[in-house]
């Protein structure tokens, strides 16, 4: 699978994102990466279910990574009006039945992912392999931008690869947390599939978008 970018709008512009989010979408981002919290199962608050919903009317290619930190997800599923071609990830931890999470993900036509926070073993992920569509492995701890990367993150993104390559399904894993310029490629060669990218790469705010966004793709091809 190509290496392919997640740009967090809770890191841009919040006074120009219409401009922001189309600049992504000319450079030919594939997905830009919407994070919600609840303020409960993280102690923060970033985009709200309505900022999330209209960013769908401005998108031209460019699809929506939803991450939702939050209890309970389902209860935000039509305020964020998730359906055909979004990414939607919960957080196992988040999710009294992961089961019935995913599958009114599915039902609604997205592609689901289970994220797991770094405290969580990959193990957990075995329970739902059949139902998934990707896998969001937190390598900071959900609720921050601009964190150093948690320990042992790399082994988790291995494990992670191996859990996938041994269920034989076709399921992408995505990285969210310090997705640096230093450390991409290092996260690319241990498995990940799909980079968000934040405060430590692409808005590290020492060049323009453009730059950065290529940069960026041609470390994690
Ligand atoms: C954190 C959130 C992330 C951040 C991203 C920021 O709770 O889920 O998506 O936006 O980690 O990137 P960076 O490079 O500042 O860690
Ligand atoms: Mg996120």
């Amino acid at each position: 699978m190509k290496g392919m970018l997640s740009p967090s709008l809770m890191c841009a512009d919040m006074l120009n994102l219409q401009s922001e989010i189309a600049a992504l979408d000319n450079l030919g981002v594939d997905y830009v990466h919407l994070d919600f919290m609840d303020n409960k199962f993280v102690p923060n608050i970033t985009l709200d279910v309505s900022l999330i919903k209209s960013v769908k009317s401005v998108l031209k290619n460019m699809k929506r990574d939803i991450h939702i930190m939050a209890y309970e997800p389902q209860q935000f599923f039509d305020k964020m009006d998730i359906g055909d071609s979004d990414i939607v990830s919960v957080h196992f931890e988040a999710c009294n039945d992961v089961h019935s999470v995913i599958s009114e993900i599915k039902s609604r036509g997205a592609k689901a992912f289970l994220a797991i926070s770094p405290d969580t073993s990959a193990d957990v992920l075995n329970n739902y392999l059949d139902e998934i569509d990707g896998v969001l492995v937190m390598t900071v701890y959900p609720g921050f931008a601009g964190q150093p990367i948690a320990e042992g993150s790399f082994d988790k993104i291995k494990q992670v690869r191996n859990i996938i390559d041994d269920s034989h399904k076709n399921l992408i894993l995505e990285v969210d947390g310090h997705v640096s310029w230093d450390l991409c490629q290092k996260m690319r060669e241990c498995g990940a599939d799909l980079f968000v990218a934040g405060s430590s790469s692409v808005y590290c705010g020492k060049m323009d978008l453009e730059t950065a966004v290529d940069m960026m793709m041609k470390l994690i091809k």
